[in-house]
């Protein structure tokens, strides 16, 4: 057992699979419902997303990666020599490829990843392409704090990089202390280099959030199924509709799950109910415009020094600074 058996009821310690009920159930007990999109990334959710950035409606991944191609040198001379690279969230490090192959003499690449796997797989590719390359694998949740490797904290120049939009599935509160972080990490002569997509027609979004292969979809639905193996729930598959909404006011697209129809779900030994045409909100996509964005930056200390877009504006890469 976990825990002993012999400690009272009231001051045993939470197993890390209460913790998460406790916290799904929190959400579904919500009005409106919602449910974290950390649910979305198990192995057949991280496939489905990597099948996602190939779908010819979500631009954002070629969009980025053509950012790349064209820019990289550019914000490889303003990184400069000797940078330590933290990425956050290091998924296959192609975009961080081609950044890499621009930077003068790097110091280190710290790629940072919740999934030990993903992680020391990835690490490992990179290491046999870049045999020169410091690389310091670090396991852990980059929305919490956590430690630099001692030569990484005393590197002159500390660079954040985290491509991919990340940052516009955290609601604004969350992103700017996200934000904090970052600029506490790299300190007073450090940067952040950070994609984020750009605000535009509303239509375009919504099918890059539902496109007609139904990718997306399957996507939003697999949360459900992660929760059903992992915390023991009994989510009906087939009895949520996935819905994309753009949301203006909030200037975000909204995933969501509909109930199509009055149902019960249970948890942790508790019961949900759905009522037909009810809506589980399941995750956030912040669309910002360059002045938001670099108002959202200001409120995290930071300043944005650079700006690059591809031809039609849809997608930025911007460097910040303290
Ligand atoms: C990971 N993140 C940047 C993706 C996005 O576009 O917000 C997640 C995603 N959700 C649906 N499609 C892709």
């Amino acid at each position: 057992a976990k825990h002993p058996s012999t400690a009272p009821a009231k001051s045993a310690p939470q197993s890390a699979e209460t913790a998460l009920t406790n916290d799904v159930l929190a959400g579904l007990k919500k009005h409106p419902k919602e449910l974290s999109p950390v649910w979305f990334y198990d192995e057949l959710g991280s496939f489905l997303f990597d099948n996602i950035c190939e779908l010819p409606e979500y631009y954002i991944t070629r969009t980025e990666l053509q950012i790349m191609h064209g820019h990289a040198l550019e914000m490889a001379h303003h990184i400069g020599p000797d940078a330590a690279v933290i990425e956050f969230g290091s998924g296959t490090s192609l975009k961080t490829r081609l950044l890499l192959d621009r930077l003068e003499s790097p110091l280190a690449y710290v790629p940072v990843d919740i999934s030990r796997e993903h992680l020391f797989t990835a690490a490992g590719a990179l290491a046999k392409d870049y045999p020169n390359l410091h690389i310091v694998p670090v396991c852990a949740d980059f929305t919490q704090t956590f430690e630099l490797p001692q030569f990484v904290r005393q590197a002159q120049r500390r660079v954040v990089y985290f491509p991919g939009s990340t940052l516009g599935n955290f609601a604004r509160s969350q992103a700017r202390e996200l934000l904090v972080r970052m600029r506490d990490l790299v300190g007073g002569n450090g940067a952040i280099l950070i994609g984020i997509d750009l605000r535009k027609d509303p239509s375009i979004l919504e099918r890059a959030y539902d496109d007609s292969a139904g990718v997306t979809a399957e996507f939003n639905i697999n949360a459900l199924r992660h929760v059903n193996r992992e915390l023991g729930a009994d989510f009906d598959l087939d009895a949520f509709d996935h819905l994309a909404v753009w949301v203006e006011e909030e200037s975000r697209i909204e995933m969501h799950l509909v109930s199509k129809r009055d149902q019960v779900v249970h948890l942790g030994g508790d019961e949900i109910r759905f009522r037909r045409g009810e809506h589980l909100r399941t995750e956030y996509c912040h669309k910002y415009t360059v002045e938001s964005f670099s108002e959202l930056a200001a409120t995290a200390g930071l300043a944005v020094k650079r700006v690059w877009m591809d031809p039609n504006k849809q997608f930025s890469v911007q460097l910040l600074e303290p």
